[in-house]
């Protein structure tokens, strides 16, 4: 553990909570694909001092005393930034994806206008217009999906369905698509029929910045990302936009939706950023593309049935309906197996979401730990071995154990376990 006896004499519980949960992130391989290991820099930049300090407003600009050095800090995550990606601006306080969104939706639109994104059960996200969400509620939604045979996005579909519906704003991004998604289409679409276009990049930023996905800087009118993903920062948000909207941007993230940014996510972010812009970040995303797709060949060649049946990216969807089983079923035994995944629909599901036909699991944390592609056809072995042992849990805990061992070798980035 990491400098926490401060926290074991004054709160041994809490303490011991987080020690546990270190070694399960030690001896487990997670597959989720929206989480990663951060560096121990983050960590630190997490924990600091910043956490005792408002800064509502902007650099040069904020509402109480004492924010000489915040206005530095926060500088310098923007700046990193926009130099990162290439962007004209960057508003680095979103507290996360979500409410970047809805800062982008507040931002661009009245209640009542229409947006156009990609449905969640086909691989969007609750913010993108889902009607349970915010998104769906206040703003009339459209939702285009993948196309029925071939589970890709159809951007000649995607077109039709924009001339057809107008809407205000088209979002393309996804939390379940394992291909690469064509921003440059996107933004034509969104040109042709005079709707903002929000690029919502949470799961790839990583990939982004490491060369290994296309941009949509250039295309869109406002990315939003997650930092946590692959891009392996602290737990936020940020928006990137062309400086023609940078002061509509700024205004709806703070004061239109939230109160003081969290410097210490800030500074942890700052960090992060000067981490993806080394070389060994570019080596590190092009490794989970090779990890990803090395992970989906084991499986496709051990019977799995992926949608699209692969993947580009860091991520695979998988239907365990193949395999005679079911997503919610699988993800448990895997869990019980020391392999970590999430239940997810798959495009077309005929289940419901909360016993769907799919997992998914990607690669940005493993490789942040050094796996490599033979780790992933051992990786492979063991998840076919999960479905042979589904009903024997003796046999699940065996895998387990084999998992702990295996992954000793791998320690992750920012876990030191005595
Ligand atoms: N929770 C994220 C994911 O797992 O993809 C989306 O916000």
């Amino acid at each position: 553990m990491h400098h926490l006896e401060n926290l074991q004499q004054t709160d041994s519980v809490v303490h011991d909570i987080i020690a546990r949960e270190e070694v399960r992130q030690f001896e487990k391989i997670r597959l989720i694909p929206s989480e990663n290991y951060v560096s121990t820099a983050v960590l630190e930049a997490t924990g600091s001092i910043l956490t005792n300090k408002y800064s509502e407003g902007y650099a040069g600009k904020r509402y109480y005393e004492g924010q000489q050095l915040v206005d530095e800090l926060e500088t310098l995550a923007m700046v990193r930034a926009c130099e990162l990606f290439g962007a004209d601006h960057a508003n680095v306080q979103p507290y996360s994806g979500s409410p970047a969104n809805l800062a982008v939706y507040f931002a661009l639109l009245k209640p009542g206008d229409k947006v156009m994104g990609m449905a969640l059960p086909h691989g969007g996200h609750l913010t993108h217009g889902w009607d349970v969400s915010i998104t769906g509620q206040y703003y009339k939604s459209v939702q285009y999906g993948v196309d029925e045979s071939t589970h890709r996005l159809d951007y000649d579909q995607i077109r039709a369905m924009a001339r057809r519906e107008r809407p205000q704003l088209i979002i393309a991004g996804a939390t379940a698509y394992p291909r690469l998604i064509d921003f440059e289409a996107f933004g034509s679409i969104a040109r042709e029929v005079g709707a903002y276009f929000l690029a919502d990049v949470a799961h790839i930023a990583g990939l982004i910045a490491g060369g290994q996905h296309p941009s949509p800087v250039p295309y869109a009118d406002v990315v939003s990302t997650t930092t946590h993903k692959t891009l392996r920062g602290p737990r936020g948000g940020m928006l990137m936009c062309k400086e023609a909207l940078a002061d509509t941007i700024d205004r709806a993230v703070f004061p239109g939706l939230q109160g003081g940014p969290h410097n210490h996510t800030t500074a942890a972010l700052a960090v992060a950023l000067h981490e993806a812009a080394q070389p060994a970040f570019r080596d590190y995303a092009a490794q989970v593309v090779k990890n990803g797709r090395a992970l989906a060949e084991g499986l496709v060649s051990r019977g799995f049935k992926l949608i699209t049946g692969g993947t580009d990216n860091h991520l695979i969807l998988m239907d365990a309906t193949s395999v005679g089983t079911r997503g919610r079923k699988l993800a448990k035994v895997l869990d019980r197996c020391g392999i970590v995944c999430n239940m997810n629909t798959i495009p077309f599901d005929p289940r419901k979401p909360f016993d769907p036909s799919g997992i998914r699991i990607g690669t940005p944390a493993i490789t942040s730990r050094g796996m490599m592609e033979k780790d992933m056809e051992v990786l492979a072995g063991w998840i076919a071995r999960a479905v042979e042992v589904i009903a024997d849990r003796e046999a699940q805990a065996n895998i387990a154990a084999e998992v702990a061992e295996y992954c000793k070798a791998f320690p992750p980035p920012g876990i030191r376990i005595n």
